[in-house]
């Protein structure tokens, strides 16, 4: 009996001194706070995730889901998490592997992992404390470990992250859907600002086009071949020996030259910055650097070097607010030049002779006002994301009254406010471009909409077959990027000869068609925090069948798209239709199929941006089994400030059967006060073809087949 009582005893403490919240509580009805015991706030807050201080809104129920025990698992800081059996795991950023992440560890710890070949795959260029569960009734739960610190996520049973810093809070949403857990996450999190409606175009790049009237004369084919493009992107070579903020007197000796002409082309230009600063005195930015006291230091109190590109570097510590502010600075002179975007690589941050690749987590950021100072260790993943918000402010500040574009390869939770993002160095295989699938939509599912894959391949050389297949998926990327490292074989749609150059054609024209669209949906995404890439099961939520499906993805919520080479794909329940726009078939594109109950706008093909208007929308429509359908068109004067003082037009679509040959559909401008002239057609999408009305100026627009 004493035997049984000491048992029993040593049980309850066992499992007491597991469980140490010391406060838990609820700061909206369906998000809880959790604070271990030993909390001490300095050391993880404020936190560079949550916009927003979390405050006690009420007490948490009795009933709460799920809940994190803190505890420590090989001496280190951990929390478990148990969840029921079935429910399955997405998220944790920017991954390999499957779009199921049950059973996956990943180590959050930022690094230049080129191919993803080095530990397995298992950390890469950003990190996302962040979990999505989706039960198997569809309920869904997201857990954030809010901290920075260097840690490992094990999608086991339990849940476990373990931190390598001290403890830190926990934040759990319980939703009736994971698309609402998404939009909590945003309301947490933040969402990516408007971009420029020129981000949303097809973009090329290379590393490098060199010299600068190489790169205008890619320009040059582009329009000659009559491919759309938006933006085209210059690496590294333009710069004078890598040193950031210098141009290359002999390949760029007038890069405001090349600006100009790429703008009269209605091209947009983006260089790329690292943060790597070459040390060398007489050097401006090294000089003004130094001044300033702007450098992370390693151990011993003095700055930090180590090899980049330039050779021996020195590295801006962001953790303080005056080097934000330099930082930001020098982008002003730079913008004048007629840049219109900024590509911030590099920058987990990359150190050739660092330990493992980047810094040793003993360096020492000093912070300021706003940020605590605390090692590399605390501070290394969140190292790209204060360079892109330091950034953004400086192109924002030179261009006051433009949309700022910054794409980045490091991040962390939360950066999406700040900056786009790619999946870095990829390889010119079908493994990588079948695996970029579920990798953009885990991104997608961790609160980064605006991301995509190098289109093609970074490193290794494309060939037809695979550029085909790629650049016909690709057009539906987010964010649709063509990219290839040096020395690889030329990557432009036309450089694999004429079929392929028509595939590329096609498919870029589509993402052209579907502007306003996409439009709409990157609309979307910056109120609300929606996805715009989303996982097929987001059609059904309570059909598991579908919880797996990463060959196929769902564009906002009325399109599915599905590469050609996909097999066996689980579709969503109900007559999805598929949009056929031309009847000839090439064997590439992706099918294109519209959600009962859906309506797309769609437009006419432009060879950028600047050419497109919201003035002549075809309506695709496909009624549900009520014979109803709806859809949205956001617009506005596609960069710059005033849609926030409402100079915008949104409209709502409603579609109904007048009888089973005969249709009506209603516009309806139900937001913004901006006006404009709009001519529509129906286009009913009907047991696989597409029947047009007449262009009509009408709010009503009818359709008798
Ligand atoms: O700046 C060169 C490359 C760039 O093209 C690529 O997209 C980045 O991910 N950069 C990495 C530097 C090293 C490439 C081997």
């Amino acid at each position: 009996m004493k035997l049984f009582f000491r048992i029993f005893i040593s049980i309850l403490f066992l499992s007491v001194s597991n469980i140490q919240a010391q406060s838990s509580f609820l700061a909206e009805k369906d998000i809880a706070v959790f604070y271990p015991k030993d909390f001490d706030s300095v050391q993880t807050l404020p936190s560079l995730a949550i916009i927003h201080p979390l405050k006690r809104k009420m007490n948490l129920p009795t009933d709460w889901k799920t809940i994190p025990i803190f505890k420590t698992i090989n001496g280190k800081n951990s929390i478990e998490i148990q969840y029921e059996k079935s429910t399955d795991l997405y998220g944790t950023g920017e991954v390999t592997g499957s779009l199921r992440r049950n059973g996956k560890e990943i180590t959050l710890w930022n690094t230049d992992n080129g191919n993803y070949l080095q530990y397995n795959g298992d950390r890469l260029y950003q990190s996302h404390p962040w979990i999505l569960g989706v039960r198997e009734d569809g309920t869904s739960f997201g857990i954030i470990a809010d901290h920075t610190w260097k840690q490992e996520i094990k999608l086991d049973h339990p849940i476990q992250m373990i931190s390598e810093g001290p403890s830190f809070r926990v934040i759990i949403i319980e939703k009736d859907s994971p698309q609402e857990v998404l939009k909590s996450l945003a309301k947490l999190t933040g969402t990516i600002d408007l971009p420029p409606l020129w981000a949303l175009g097809y973009q090329q790049s290379r590393f490098s086009y060199y010299p600068q009237k190489q790169a205008a004369s890619i320009v040059d084919e582009f329009r000659e071949r009559e491919i759309p493009l938006d933006v085209l992107w210059m690496d590294i070579n333009y710069m004078d020996g890598f040193r950031i903020f210098t141009f290359d007197p002999k390949g760029y000796p007038d890069p405001k030259k090349l600006n100009d002409y790429l703008h009269q082309n209605n091209v947009r230009s983006v260089f790329m910055i690292d943060p790597g600063v070459k040390k060398e005195e007489g050097y401006f930015v090294y000089d003004q650097g130094t001044k300033g006291n702007h450098w992370t230091l390693a151990e011993n109190n003095q700055a930090f070097t180590g090899k980049v590109w330039p050779g021996q570097c020195v590295f801006p510590d962001y953790t303080r607010e005056e080097t934000q502010n330099w930082w930001a600075s020098l982008y002003k002179d730079f913008m004048s030049l007629g840049i219109d975007g900024v590509w911030n690589d590099m920058n987990e941050p990359s150190v050739f002779d660092g330990t493992n690749g980047s810094m040793p987590a003993t360096n020492m950021h000093r912070g300021s006002k706003k940020l605590p100072a605390g090692n590399h260790l605390r501070y290394h993943n969140v190292y790209g994301m204060l360079m892109v918000k330091a950034t953004r402010e400086g192109i924002l500040n030179a261009n006051p009254n433009k949309r700022p574009f910054v794409l980045s390869r490091s991040n962390f939770m939360g950066g999406q406010r700040y900056a786009a993002t790619w999946t870095g160095d990829n390889k010119s295989t079908f493994n990588y471009l079948k695996e970029s699938i579920p990798m953009s939509i885990n991104l997608s599912l961790s609160g980064q909409p605006f991301n995509g894959p190098d289109i093609g391949g970074f490193s290794g050389d494309a060939n037809p077959e695979l550029f085909g297949q790629w650049i016909a998926l690709g057009a539906y990327y987010p964010f649709s990027r063509n990219h290839t490292s040096t020395e690889t074989v030329a990557q432009e749609p036309w450089a694999f000869g004429k079929e392929i150059e028509n595939v590329s054609r096609t498919a870029i024209n589509r993402r052209y068609q579907l502007l306003p669209y996409l439009y709409t949906l990157f609309r979307e995404a910056s109120i609300t925090g929606m996805p715009i890439m989303r996982p097929i099961f987001f059609a059904d939520i309570k059909d598991n069948t579908l919880r797996a499906e990463e060959q196929a993805f769902l564009l906002g919520e009325n399109l599915m798209i599905i590469p050609r080479w996909a097999k066996n794909v689980h579709e969503p329940k109900g007559n999805w239709q598929e949009i056929k726009f031309e009847n000839k078939d090439d064997g590439y594109q992706s099918i294109i199929k519209l959600k009962p109950g859906g309506i797309v706008p769609i437009s006419q093909v432009v060879q950028s941006t600047e050419d497109y208007s919201a003035n002549r929308i075809t309506l695709l429509v496909n009624l549900d089994e009520e014979g109803y359908a709806k859809g949205d068109l956001y617009d506005d004067e596609k960069d710059g400030f005033s849609y926030r003082e409402g100079n915008f037009s949104y409209f709502k679509y409603e579609a109904d059967l007048i009888n089973d040959t005969q249709l009506k559909v209603s516009v309806k401008q139900i937001e913004g006060n901006r006006n404009i002239e709009q001519y529509y057609r129906i286009g009913w999408v009907k047991e696989g073809e597409i029947h047009y009305s007449n262009w009509s100026s009408s709010k009503n627009i009818q359709l008798k087949l």
